[in-house]
């Protein structure tokens, strides 16, 4: 390292930060080491450097640059995502890990020499805004410029909280490296691996670039995090945070979680809404109060279907000059196309499988789309017209009310008011959802994803559930909880809500937190009335909303939700739960068979409750 570099990381005072970095020079053996702090020009460097080594191209627009993932490096890899374990764990929920020994020697193995030729960057992120409670440092080491880009428009600079550390060895640390490149991409993907050590607080992540893959800041920091945080008594979810625009100028706090690629980023960017965050949240209580900070200040959202109608301020910061990175979406002429943009897509240019025409087939003869089901595009906040006044607020923002839901065509209705914060808890511990394409496999699967986090609790089930039933003690203000889906389908396969219905729901939801809407009582919570959602639709909208779309949309389900409760009831006979949370399960169980004895239904008009 010259001379400069090491000046950088000497001033940080921190012997256990020279020791890391010594330890993955040793390693991974770069040609070059450059150590980045928070200033333009170091940033503006690694800009620069991913357009050199060819992992970015320019597009047209200015600002605007094109990253492409291998063929098979287009989502997260949760096979060969494992924990680094010492000795066997039971958490209740599928743990895919490998014994630490070998594992590390496995990876090490990779990792050796991978930055031969190159250069290794060093940089220092907050997670969490600066000069807060809630900041928490992590530093990561990385061989791609891409993946150290995309970390300067997706987190805060840290360079200078690691001097806050006085030589504490409380940070995270992240090693990456993309292996072997070939036009810029990563080339060796049988040998991509991704392996967290909770109890060295690191991640080692190799031969890849997709961003869930290779960014240490974003998944691999939240495994960390949870653990750090339920072991602390506060939260890390895999949510959404945003201002929710009442009557008047009032404007409430509103998180929610649902699993990838099911409506977060679509939420928080609900039209005359402001948002907070997109992804990942942290949750203290301060003075009595639930606070929620967005521990990221970017997006990295999924790109098919934003088009102007949809999502109209995304779609101006991607059509506008500024920084932008697109991925895996198709390029003609330096300008980017994708799916559901709503405008007419060229029938050649080059995408995430190299040269593409319209028609061309995979290997197993299947047409490949013009952009990937997950591309993505990335970037800052501030881009974006509808940024929230405390987006990056040091004590974060108050909380009224927490979200959960899931991708689930045929039980869940749209909307529900938990009966209490516990039986709020179950329904986020019980979420249900159907794959997507951001993660590899198969798509359409239902799977149970508790808290819409299930691919990153690093403790056991049954004490995450705690630390939720747990939080709102002593609180002055409990936040109200709401299930969500909106993916009901009809018989015909027909979504019964349109993609804009949200809109209406929230803001009922935003009114009950300050009990200007009555609701009715069913076996699995508080539903909107009708009139209400009616006036909402109309005033939101500007939609008629008919009593028979009311009833289809929600009907009590009675027989669905029972063959969901016995799913639920299988999952956690077998894990070490609190009480109070199976005491949630049989009631809701118990409350859903009376209903059906007593209405003698499989579906139960939401009238019918009326009469209670
Ligand atoms: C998600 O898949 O939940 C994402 C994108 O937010 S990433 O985790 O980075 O793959
Ligand atoms: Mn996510």
């Amino acid at each position: 390292m010259d001379k400069i570099n090491l000046q950088k990381l000497e001033e940080l005072n921190n012997q256990h930060v020279i020791k890391v970095v010594e330890g993955a020079i040793q390693l991974c053996k770069p040609t070059k080491i450059t150590v980045i702090i928070d200033s333009k020009e170091d940033i503006n460097y690694v800009r620069e450097l991913s357009l050199i080594n060819g992992e970015e191209r320019k597009l047209k627009m200015e600002g605007h640059t094109i990253h492409f993932d291998g063929y098979h490096d287009q989502a997260r890899d949760k096979t060969n995502t494992r924990y680094l374990l010492s000795k066997d764990v039971d958490w209740g929920i599928k743990v895919n890990s490998i014994e630490k020994d070998k594992g590390l020697k496995e990876i090490y193995s990779y990792l050796d020499g991978s930055m031969a030729g190159k250069e290794m960057l060093v940089r220092f992120f907050s997670l969490g805004p600066t000069n807060s409670v809630f900041s928490l440092k992590a530093l990561q080491i990385t061989d791609s410029a891409y993946v150290a880009h995309s970390e300067d428009l997706l987190y805060r600079q840290g360079y200078e909280e690691f001097k806050k550390l006085n030589g504490s060895p409380d940070f995270f640390f992240f090693l990456h490296s993309a292996g072997r490149l070939e036009n810029g991409v990563s080339v060796d993907i049988d040998k991509r691996r991704i392996y967290i050590d909770l109890e060295e607080n690191r991640v080692y992540s190799v031969n890849n670039q997709y961003a869930g893959n290779s960014l240490g800041l974003k998944k691999l920091a939240l495994r960390l995090v949870i653990k750090k945080a339920n072991e602390e008594g506060w939260l890390a979810e895999h949510m959404f945070i945003m201002g929710v625009h009442g009557p008047g100028s009032r404007i409430t706090y509103f998180t929610g979680a649902y699993p990838s690629a099911c409506g977060k980023t679509s939420t928080a960017m609900i039209p005359g809404q402001t948002i907070v965050g997109d992804d990942i949240a942290y949750f203290k209580k301060i003075d009595g109060v639930i606070r929620a900070v967005n521990m990221e200040s970017g997006i990295f959202g999924i790109i098919n279907s934003v088009n102007s109608e949809n999502d109209p301020v995304i779609y101006q910061a991607l059509t506008t000059p500024g920084e932008v990175i697109f991925s895996n979406v198709l390029i003609n002429n330096g300008v980017p196309y994708w799916g559901g943009m709503k405008k007419d897509i060229p029938d050649e240019g080059i995408n995430f499988s190299g040269e593409w025409f319209k028609g061309k087939k995979d290997k197993q003869g299947k047409e490949i789309p013009c952009s990937y089901r997950n591309a993505r595009y990335t970037l800052r906040l501030n881009e974006l017209s509808n940024i929230d006044s405390k987006a990056n607020d040091p004590g974060g923002v108050p909380v009224k009310a927490i979200f959960y839901g899931g991708r689930d065509s045929d039980t869940t209705i749209p909307i529900v008011e938990s009966l209490t914060w516990a039986h709020g808890v179950f329904l986020g511990a019980t979420v249900e959802s159907e794959t997507t394409a951001a993660t590899l496999g198969a798509r359409g699967v239902r799977k149970y994803n508790p808290m819409a986090n299930l691919d990153f609790i690093s403790v056991p089930l049954g004490i995450y559930i705690e630390n939720h039933l747990k939080f709102t003690k002593d609180l002055k203000l409990i936040p109200k909880i709401y299930a969500t889906n909106y993916f009901l389908k009809d018989e015909t396969g027909k979504y019964l809500n349109g993609k804009m219905d949200k809109r209406a729901w929230i803001l009922w939801a935003e009114g009950r937190v300050y009990g200007e809407y009555e609701a009715i009582e069913t076996p699995v919570g508080l539903i909107p009335k009708y009139e209400d959602l009616r006036s909402l639709f109309i005033r939101e909208l500007d939609k008629d909303y008919t009593k028979a779309e009311y009833i289809q949309q929600f009907f009590l389900r009675v027989v669905k939700y029972l063959e969901k409760m016995e799913r639920m009831s299988k999952i956690f006979e077998n894990i070490e739960i609190p009480a109070a949370f199976s005491k949630e399960l049989k009631a809701q169980t118990e409350r859903l068979k009376l209903a059906k004895t007593k209405y003698g239904e499989d579906i139960i008009s939401p009238f019918k409750f009326l009469d209670i």
